[in-house]
This record gives C-alpha cells, sequence and structure tokens, in this order.
C-alpha cells in the first residue's frame, strides 16, 4: 500500500507519527479530516488522533462528532471481520472460501428452482458513501439480472429526483441552494443542525446558515418542530406534517395572483408550461390551504412576497418534503416557486453543480435528450410502477411473503438495515425470515443481517480509497477530492468492490473460482465505450483500448481505474491529453486536501435533457396529482395526532449506535410531545408511553416539550437495537425502540414508491 506524502504531509521521525487526509465518508457533508497515525507496535500503524483538515478546499477544518470516531469504528470489537455463515440458527466465523460456496450454493439454488426473478437486492444508503460500493452497486445490479432492485432512495429522496428528471430531464439534475451567496433561505423539513444537509452538499451547513444571517440575509424553517435549525433562524412556520405541498402551491399561487411571478429572462426563454402551471395551480389560494396546513394566508403572502423581493432566494427542501404522501409534488412545487421567483440558476438562487466526475447533467447532447420515465415495469403484488430501475422499499416484504410466480426467495443486501429503515419493520422481519437464502455485504451482524446466511464484511472506512461520486453532483461548490485508504486492508480481507464483483460473478453461474477482475475487466470497458461513443464527451471517437491501456498503465484496477476515468473525461478532465490543466487522479494525488473549481456558474439550457429542450414547469403526473392534493386537502386538515422523525447530531440512521462516545449521555430515543397533548393524553415526561398505528405498536419515554406543534409527536428513527442474533453490545445497551415498526408499508407517494415516514396518524396514550 503506498500513501502519498507532499509537501502538507508530517512525518515526525521522533515518534514515527504520520499524518493522512481524507474525506469523512459517514454523512453527506464530506469533511476534510487530518487523520494522526503511529506505529501500533505490531509492525503497522494505528490511528492516534483524527480532527478537522483545515487546509481542505471545502470544509475548511470543520468537522461533527462522528467524524473523529472512524476510529473507534475501525477498532469496534463488534464489527465483523471474517465472513459469517449461520449454522444451526448461529453466526460463525468462516474462511472468504467457505463463505463463498455457500452463497453459490444458496444463490445457485434459488436461481435453479425459482429463477432469477427471485433474486432481490436492498441497497443501502453508506452505498452513496463508498467509492467502491458506489460503482460497483451498478455490476451487482445489473448482474443478478433481476428486476427486483430496492434501495433506500424510496424513504428518502427518490420524490427529489422525480421531480428534476421531470422538469429538467435527468433525476440527478437537482438545483441546490446557493449556500454561499444568497439573500435569502427557506428550508422545509430539513435540519442540517443535526444532518449536515443532504442532496446539497456543504460542509459545514450550519456555517452556512450562519453567515446569511451575517451578511444581512433571512432564513426562514418551514418544520412542526422547533428543530435546531429553526431556533436558529429569522422565523420558524410550524407546518401541519404532510402540507408542504399545500403550502408552496400557495406561494406559487400566490406569485401568480399577485402579479409577482418573473423567472427572468434567461429562464423564459427556455420555459414551456407556464400557462398550463397557472391554471393548475388556481384553488391553491392562500385561504384554501390555511386549515390544513395550520399557516394563515397573511404569512402565506408575506412569505411569497419576501421571496420574490429579497436580492437573491432559495427554498429547498428535504426529508420532511420528500417522506410524505406528496413528496413528489412537493419537490416539484419548491423547482417551480424557485423559477416564479426569478431565482432558478443564478448566484444566491438555487443552482446546479458540474460534477468533476461527470453524471448525468453532463454526459450526452448538451440542452436536450430523451427525458425521464417511469414505469416500466411494476410490482407483483401492489401494482407499484418501477422508478429510476426500482421498486418502494416498501413493497419488499410483500413480494417476499406473497406466494404466486415471481415471488422473491432470495436477497442480498448491500449496506443497508431495512429492518430498522424502511416501514412496517414486524412484516419485514417476517419476510427475512421465510426467506430461501439471504447474504448481507455489511461491516455488522445487526437487525437485518442476523436474518442473513452469510455475511460478508468489508474493509472499514479507513481501509478504503474514497471519492464522492454521488454527493458531489449535489455540492454547493465545485469541488473534488480523492484519499486514499489510510490503514492497510487486513489479510486476506478483499476489497469491497472484490466483494461485491465476486458476488456478481457467482450468481451469474461463473463459479466460485471466477476472478472479481474480470466484473471490473467489463465495467471499465462499457464505461470507457459509452464515453467514447457519445459525440459530446471530450474522449470521443478515441481508441477504448488505449485509453483503457493508459488508465491501467500505473497498476490502477476497480473503482481508482473507473474514477480516474470519469475524472479526465469529465468537465475539468485531462481530456487525455487535450486539456494541459485538467484533472485526473493523479492530480487529485497532488491535492490531498482537494481541488476548488469554484462558485456553481449558471447551466441552463447546458444541462438540461428534457426532449422539448426546454424547462417543463409543468409536467402532466404533477399537474395531475394537483387533484390528489386538492382532494386530500379536508382529510390533511382533520387528522388526529400526527407522527414525524427527527435526526440528532451524534446519530446516523441506525447504524452507528454502536460507538459509545456517539451514544452516552441521556437517552435520544423519546417521544416528544407538546404539554398541551401531554396533558390531554395524560402523559407524563418521563413516564412511558405507548404509541399505536394501523401497522404496529412501540412503548417508548415521553420527553414533554414545547418545540413541537401540538397534534403532532417525535420519535428518531434508527432505534430498536438489542434483538437476539445481534452483536452491537453498545448499542444493545442503548437499545431505543424502532420508529418503522410504526410506519405504513401501504402508504407512499405514488409518483414516487417513497415511503410516508413522516406524518404518520398514531394514538397515543400512557403506558405502564
Ligand atoms: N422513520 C424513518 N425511517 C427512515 C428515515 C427517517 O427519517 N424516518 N430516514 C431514511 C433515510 S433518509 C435513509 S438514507 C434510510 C437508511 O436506510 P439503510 O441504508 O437501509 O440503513 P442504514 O441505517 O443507513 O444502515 C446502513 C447499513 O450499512 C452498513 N454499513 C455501513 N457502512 C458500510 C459500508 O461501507 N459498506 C457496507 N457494505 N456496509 C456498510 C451498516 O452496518 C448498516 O447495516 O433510512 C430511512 N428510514
Ligand atoms: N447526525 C445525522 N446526520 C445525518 C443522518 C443521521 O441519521 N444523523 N442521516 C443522513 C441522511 S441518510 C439523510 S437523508 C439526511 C437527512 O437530512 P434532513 O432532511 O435535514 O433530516 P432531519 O434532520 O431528519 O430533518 C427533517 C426535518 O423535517 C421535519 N419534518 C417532519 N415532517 C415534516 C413535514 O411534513 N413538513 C416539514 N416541513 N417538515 C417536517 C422534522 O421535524 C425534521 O426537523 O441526514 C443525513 N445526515
Ligand atoms: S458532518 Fe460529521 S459525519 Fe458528516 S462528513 Fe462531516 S465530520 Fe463526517
Ligand atoms: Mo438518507
Amino acid at each position: 500500500m503506498s500513501i502519498t506524502t507532499d509537501s502538507a504531509d508530517r512525518a515526525d521521525t521522533a515518534s514515527s507519527t504520520r499524518t493522512v487526509f481524507r474525506t469523512c465518508p459517514l454523512c453527506e457533508a464530506g469533511c476534510g479530516l487530518e487523520i494522526t497515525l503511529r506505529p501500533d507496535g505490531d509492525g503497522g500503524e494505528e490511528v492516534q488522533r483524527i480532527r478537522g483538515d483545515m487546509a481542505d478546499v471545502f470544509s475548511k477544518g470543520y468537522i461533527c462528532p462522528k467524524g473523529s470516531t472512524l476510529k473507534q469504528l475501525h477498532d469496534d470489537p463488534d464489527r465483523v471481520r471474517k465472513p459469517l455463515i449461520k449454522r444451526d440458527g448461529v453466526h460463525v466465523e468462516a474462511t472468504w472460501d467457505e463463505a463463498w460456496a455457500v452463497v453459490e450454493e444458496g444463490l445457485g439454488g434459488v436461481i435453479d428452482r425459482h429463477g432469477r426473478e427471485a433474486l432481490a437486492a436492498y441497497v443501502g444508503n453508506p452505498t452513496a458513501h463508498s467509492l467502491s460500493a458506489m460503482l460497483f452497486s451498478r455490476v451487482l445490479l445489473t448482474g443478478l439480472g433481476t428486476r427486483q432492485r430496492f434501495s433506500a432512495s424510496t424513504v428518502d429522496q427518490m420524490p427529489r429526483h422525480v421531480a428534476s428528471g421531470f422538469v429538467f430531464g435527468t433525476p440527478m439534475s437537482v438545483p441546490v441552494p446557493d449556500l454561499d451567496r444568497t439573500d435569502y433561505l427557506m428550508i422545509l423539513g430539513a435540519n442540517p443542525y443535526a444532518s449536515n444537509g443532504s442532496i446539497c452538499t456543504a460542509p459545514d451547513f450550519p456555517g452556512r446558515i450562519e453567515a446569511i444571517r451575517e451578511r444581512g440575509g433571512t432564513v426562514v424553517v418551514v418544520d412542526p418542530r422547533l428543530s435546531r435549525t429553526a431556533e436558529e433562524a429569522d422565523q420558524w412556520i410550524a407546518i401541519r406534517p404532510g402540507t408542504d405541498g399545500l403550502f408552496l402551491a400557495a406561494i406559487a399561487n400566490t406569485l401568480i395572483a399577485e402579479g409577482l411571478a418573473d423567472p427572468g429572462s434567461h429562464i423564459m426563454a427556455h420555459l414551456a408550461g407556464l400557462d398550463d402551471f397557472s391554471s393548475a395551480i388556481a384553488p391553491f389560494t392562500p385561504e384554501a390551504v390555511e386549515e390544513a396546513t395550520g399557516i394563515s394566508p397573511e404569512t402565506t403572502r408575506k412569505i411569497a412576497h419576501e421571496l420574490v423581493e429579497a436580492e437573491s432566494s432559495a427554498v429547498y427542501g428535504r426529508i420532511g418534503t420528500t417522506t410524505t404522501e406528496f413528496g413528489s409534488t412537493a419537490s416539484w412545487l419548491i423547482d417551480s416557486v424557485n423559477i416564479l421567483t426569478g431565482n432558478l440558476d443564478r448566484p444566491g438562487g438555487v443552482m446546479f453543480s458540474t460534477p468533476v466526475a461527470g453524471g448525468p447533467t453532463t454526459h450526452g447532447k448538451p440542452g436536450s435528450g430523451r427525458g425521464f420515465k417511469v414505469g416500466r415495469g411494476k410490482t407483483r403484488v401492489g401494482g407499484y410502477p418501477e422508478v429510476m430501475g426500482e421498486y418502494p422499499a416498501g413493497a419488499m416484504a410483500e413480494e417476499i411473503l406473497t406466494p404466486g410466480e415471481g415471488q422473491i426467495r432470495a436477497l442480498v443486501t448491500l449496506a443497508g438495515n431495512p429492518v430498522l429503515s424502511t416501514p412496517n419493520s414486524d412484516q419485514l422481519t417476517s419476510a427475512l425470515d421465510s426467506l430461501d437464502f439471504m447474504v448481507s455485504i455489511d461491516l455488522y451482524l445487526n437487525e437485518t443481517t442476523r436474518h442473513a446466511d452469510v455475511i460478508l464484511p468489508p474493509p472499514s472506512q479507513l481501509q478504503r480509497g474514497h471519492y464522492d461520486v454521488a454527493l458531489l453532483q449535489f455540492a454547493v461548490r465545485n469541488v473534488a477530492n480523492y484519499s486514499e485508504p489510510a490503514l492497510p486492508l487486513d489479510d486476506d480481507q478483499p476489497d469491497e468492490w472484490e466483494i461485491i464483483s465476486k458476488l456478481t460473478l457467482i450468481a451469474q453461474g461463473l463459479g466460485v473460482d471466477t476472478p472479481p477482475s474480470l466484473a471490473d475487466d467489463m465495467a471499465i470497458a462499457a464505461l470507457v465505450r459509452s464515453a467514447v461513443g457519445d459525440e459530446h464527451s471530450s474522449v470521443s471517437g478515441r481508441d477504448p483500448e488505449a485509453l483503457i491501456t493508459e488508465l491501467s498503465a500505473a497498476g490502477r484496477r476497480g473503482p481508482e481505474r473507473m474514477l480516474d476515468f470519469m475524472l479526465r473525461s469529465g468537465p475539468f478532465g485531462d481530456g487525455f491529453g487535450t486539456n494541459a490543466d485538467g484533472t485526473s487522479l493523479d492530480d487529485l494525488l497532488d491535492h490531498p486536501h482537494g481541488r476548488d473549481f469554484g462558485a456553481l456558474v449558471p447551466r441552463i439550457p447546458e444541462i438540461l435533457r428534457t426532449p422539448s429542450g426546454k424547462i417543463e414547469i409543468a409536467p402532466e403526473p404533477f399537474v395531475n396529482d394537483l387533484i390528489r392534493l386538492e382532494e386530500a386537502m379536508p382529510g390533511l386538515a382533520d387528522r388526529g395526532l400526527v407522527l414525524v422523525g427527527r435526526r440528532h447530531l451524534r446519530s446516523n440512521n441506525s447504524w452507528m449506535h454502536n460507538i459509545r462516545v456517539l451514544v452516552k449521555g441521556k437517552p435520544r430515543c423519546t417521544l416528544h410531545v407538546h404539554p398541551d397533548d401531554a396533558a390531554n393524553l395524560g402523559l407524563q415526561d418521563g413516564g412511558a408511553a405507548s404509541i399505536k398505528s394501523r401497522v404496529g405498536a412501540v412503548v417508548a419515554p415521553v420527553e414533554v416539550t414545547a418545540s413541537i406543534r401540538q397534534g403532532v409527536v417525535s420519535l428518531p428513527h434508527g432505534w430498536g437495537h438489542g434483538m437476539p442474533g445481534t452483536k452491537l453490545g453498545v448499542a444493545a445497551e442503548h437499545a431505543g425502540v424502532n420508529s418503522n415498526v410504526l410506519s405504513d408499508h401501504e402508504a407512499l407517494d405514488p409518483l414516487s414508491g417513497t415511503s410516508v415516514l413522516n406524518g404518520i396518524p398514531v394514538e397515543v396514550g400512557a403506558a405502564p
């Protein structure tokens, strides 16, 4: 293993410590870390200290409490280090050869008996944070040859992709708030003080929010809870859960009705559907939505005026807007409002990143494309349409449990914990129990992987290279940062891409002896051929073999070789000799603190990939969905208690609760209840509450707090540890309850298949 030493690296020969720099792969902020290594007394190295990298071009030293725990994660004795095979119901350590043999028999048996459609895959969130898993999950999904694909996207951001797909032409064409230049930011359903932001890559998001106010700007937060972000804002709007679409529709309605709407000449030249949009939005007056949203018409009108009158403004929405019944439509309305206020694609408004490693927004013909389609296939049981090549995670259990042709009999999970993260956990638990075979690529023996026949452990986060291929597509600056592994692989430990490749090759029937490099060679060939065949690519018409030979010259393979190609053929790349100042993996190795390619620049019309070559502000699926939204209004107004989630800075979905420093202190998995509701329900602070939904029930400790809207209760997700057969010693001591026992697998946004995880109707009462 080699680690570049450049002038910034320090080697203190006296104690032989060494400093390396890498990007934190735990959340979307992508902070730069400075890691000091020292000899471990055993001929190797161990981490002495992790702190923020002051010289990182993007994060400039910022770090959150999770970032430094990569050391504890690496050292965690509960982390799986050898493959585990389930024998007589108990997971025991095995060699890689033994594990692969069981995988071959298990997957092969199901394929022989039931065909490939009986295979399914669930891909979890850390896939987006692992270079290996990100680039090779495609290999896996294609190689399995099944349409039964599920992921954490449908308990997360899928609505955002659907909106972008229809409006701008690709699901990755997401306009992000230009945080560092905006004068007015309205945040709906996001709490970056806890989450550090999402689908808006911005290390030190909180600092960037504070800077808006410091330069005289305004921050408004729309959230049923007085979140930490809302506390820091100029205004908190305590919306009723699930009604952001209505609030946004009323803002759009006001802008049009009062003649305030002006997309600006730059956008008007490329905008289609404004008349259709205007008529479709007509019913949603501020008065009409008031009862449902709980927001007064005065407030709605005031916000509409402020958004237009500010020098620049940006509306940004996240989890609280997407994981709701109208998630896609709400995401579309966010774009629509930004268009109407004249803030799309201009500094201080919402803008598109130019990803240095390229992506759907940089590939193909600039200005138009094939557009975005959904519904190429439907689920067998629920009839839910395909979206971005996958089906709703909420439908996975019924596809496993319902007999008949096409029933799922074997499951592969990659970096996912759907038992704690997707709806109706009790149903999913029974489903996983009933499978013929399950294999998980995961770091832990947890609530999901305890069901697996085989667990294949990847190396730890410190033992792999890193580049945020996915998340830098949504960055608030155009930056690039590659990190080499800080520590070498353990003996016999394959890299994560090798595990994924081998699993794929076995599923394809090629046997356990086929080297993973075969899948890698096919993947790089496909990548290079596709770019060479793209007449708008910087490598158009080049000889693919020659390019692959050049890429492989340094002995590079796997994700690093693919990344090098993506960088070199990308918008800032060296073009394999055509752009002398351009970047490449070698160039990034020379820049261990990252390279900054500047603030975002206007990209319309070049970024558009709609068939019309226009920004489609009134796509039919959304205009039609407004009818459903209108019809839902009375129901949304008089629901009883509803449940929402929340995040804490020291958690990371379901899987960092085994790190002691992150879970110490008072229990965090509590039910937040407004004082008036507590009085009505007979709940005491510190007492227990039973919470029941249509599908399940849990008991949780009560925390009475005025920082939540009346009629709303909040329970964080990702808890519910301590199940039999898991190995998470610390997490079990801080078990908490699983909020997704309560979320309903049938409640989803029909346009994206995304589950309703916020705004779940519940009954709450005192528990003994
Ligand atoms: N009620 C409710 N539910 C929610 C949410 C909510 O707000 N409310 N949020 C949703 C969101 S936004 C998301 S993204 C999902 C997350 O859903 P999932 O992705 O299914 O769950 P995670 O908790 O992220 O679990 C990640 C798993 O990956 C493993 N892991 C970690 N790093 C690696 C790695 O590098 N390689 C491999 N192979 N494995 C790794 C961990 O051990 C863990 O098992 O949860 C969703 N669920
Ligand atoms: N510390 C930490 N950081 C994380 C994660 C983590 O688990 N812990 N998870 C990561 C992941 S995978 C993701 S996707 C991101 C998510 O990042 P965020 O979207 O910022 O997620 P949350 O912090 O859950 O904030 C969601 C907010 O929506 C509010 N809300 C609930 N329902 C509604 C509603 O109907 N309308 C409105 N307007 N608001 C509503 C909630 O009260 C909550 O304050 O965070 C990432 N970062
Ligand atoms: S905010 Fe924390 S977890 Fe997220 S990348 Fe930065 S240090 Fe890592
Ligand atoms: Mo997420």
